[in-house]
């Protein structure tokens, strides 16, 4: 069975989405696309030779009957109405971070989804899929640092654009760190302060950069995350969990070490694209499988989008008052009890 995927937003990541479901993994099949602007629609077709149709919107694409899949790759703010209209319709859902820009437009979604009686949306958080996360997840599920007591990470950008704001910081960057610690620890979030340290002159007026995050669960563990967008010298993602027994640290991304001119020297990478490139593969082939084997996608659902949305909208708040705010989820259903938070 190949699962055919119409998708909807073909910029930077969709294309990647494409190329990927197109030229490197199995049972998954491009067959419409659409976006708001219908020559980067139209071009997708060309440069990616597909054969599919190019739809003036997403609710023509949705109505197709040869669409099994919407793959949502727009903006964050028009998210919600894709993926609310695809599952109404009946359609498996992948939508890429954030999977709505308020919490209430994810309740929304989770409403829309538990009304069709079956797991349709799985979010693009990618990390849960990347090997280093997927050995530490494992580390701390076997116990084997004892109860984890505080984290200590880092997500570093080289630069971003002058169209980036403080606010961004968040809902664009640390909204990975937001699902994949939760993840690890398998514990919900209580609280969050914000501090902003001494800016980097590399920065701009709309732009508070470096930031420094302190969040709390529920069972009191500490994480400590900075967000440095214009940090210059690559992308850099580091995670390091301190447990009772031991502790355990992302991998460095592996890397050649060279000898030359009187150094010793591993390069490092300055794109997300690269760093995450296996765990792109992994979370698509991975969300393919499950359909077409077990009928339901197995990733991060609807509610972990969720989640990322009301500790997201808590986080920002912290960055307005540099009070410590609350953190405060809905009753978990039990439609997204049974097999939550999975790992590959
Ligand atoms: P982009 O700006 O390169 O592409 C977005 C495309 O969506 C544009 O071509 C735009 O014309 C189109 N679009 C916007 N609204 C639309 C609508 N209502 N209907 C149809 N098309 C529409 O942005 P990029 O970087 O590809 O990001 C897309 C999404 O993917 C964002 O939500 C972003 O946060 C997420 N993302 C996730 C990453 C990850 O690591 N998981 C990495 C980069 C982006
Ligand atoms: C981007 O949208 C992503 O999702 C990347 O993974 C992240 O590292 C970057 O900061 C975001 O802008």
């Amino acid at each position: 069975m190949t699962l055919r995927f119409g998708v909807v937003g073909t910029g930077a990541i969709g294309r990647e989405h494409i190329d990927r479901i197109t030229n490197k993994l199995s049972g998954g099949k491009i067959v419409a696309v659409t976006d708001v602007n219908q020559e980067s629609a139209k071009q997708t077709v060309e440069i990616y030779q597909l054969d599919a149709v190019v739809y003036p919107d997403d609710k023509a694409l949705i109505a197709d009957e040869n669409v099994d899949v919407v793959l949502v790759t727009s903006w964050g703010p028009a998210h919600e109405a894709t993926v609310v209209a695809a599952v109404e319709a009946g359609k498996y859902v992948f939508c890429e971070k954030p999977l709505a820009t308020t919490a209430e437009g994810c309740i929304r979604i989770v409403e829309a989804e538990m009304k069709q009686g079956k797991k349709l949306v799985q979010v693009g958080f990618m990390r849960r899929y990347d090997s280093g996360y997927v050995q530490l997840k494992q580390v701390i599920d076997n116990n084997e640092i004892g109860a984890p007591l505080m984290i200590r990470a880092a997500h570093r950008n080289p630069i971003v654009g002058e169209n980036y704001t403080t606010d961004m910081a968040v809902t664009d960057t640390l909204i990975h760190e937001i699902d994949a610690l939760h993840w690890l620890v398998n514990d919900d979030y209580k609280s969050v302060q914000v501090v902003f340290p001494r800016k980097t002159k590399y920065s701009h007026d709309k732009l508070q950069d470096p930031q420094l995050f302190t969040i709390e669960t529920n069972s009191g563990i500490v994480m400590s995350v900075e967000v440095f967008v214009n940090c210059k010298y690559g992308y850099d993602i580091q995670c390091e969990v301190i447990g009772e027994e031991g502790i355990v640290k992302l991998p460095e991304f592996s890397s050649v070490v060279m000898r030359k001119d009187e150094k010793l020297s591993t390069g490092i990478l300055n794109d997300w694209k690269f760093r995450f490139m296996d765990a792109y593969n992994v979370e698509i082939q991975d969300f393919i499988d499950s359909i077409t084997k077990k009928g339901e996608p197995e990733g991060p659902t609807a509610w972990d989008g969720y989640i990322a949305a009301v500790t997201s909208d808590a986080c920002v708040k912290a960055q307005q008052t540099g009070e410590k705010e609350a953190i405060t989820l809905q009753e978990r259903p039990a439609f997204y009890n049974e097999k939550e938070l999975q790992t590959v």
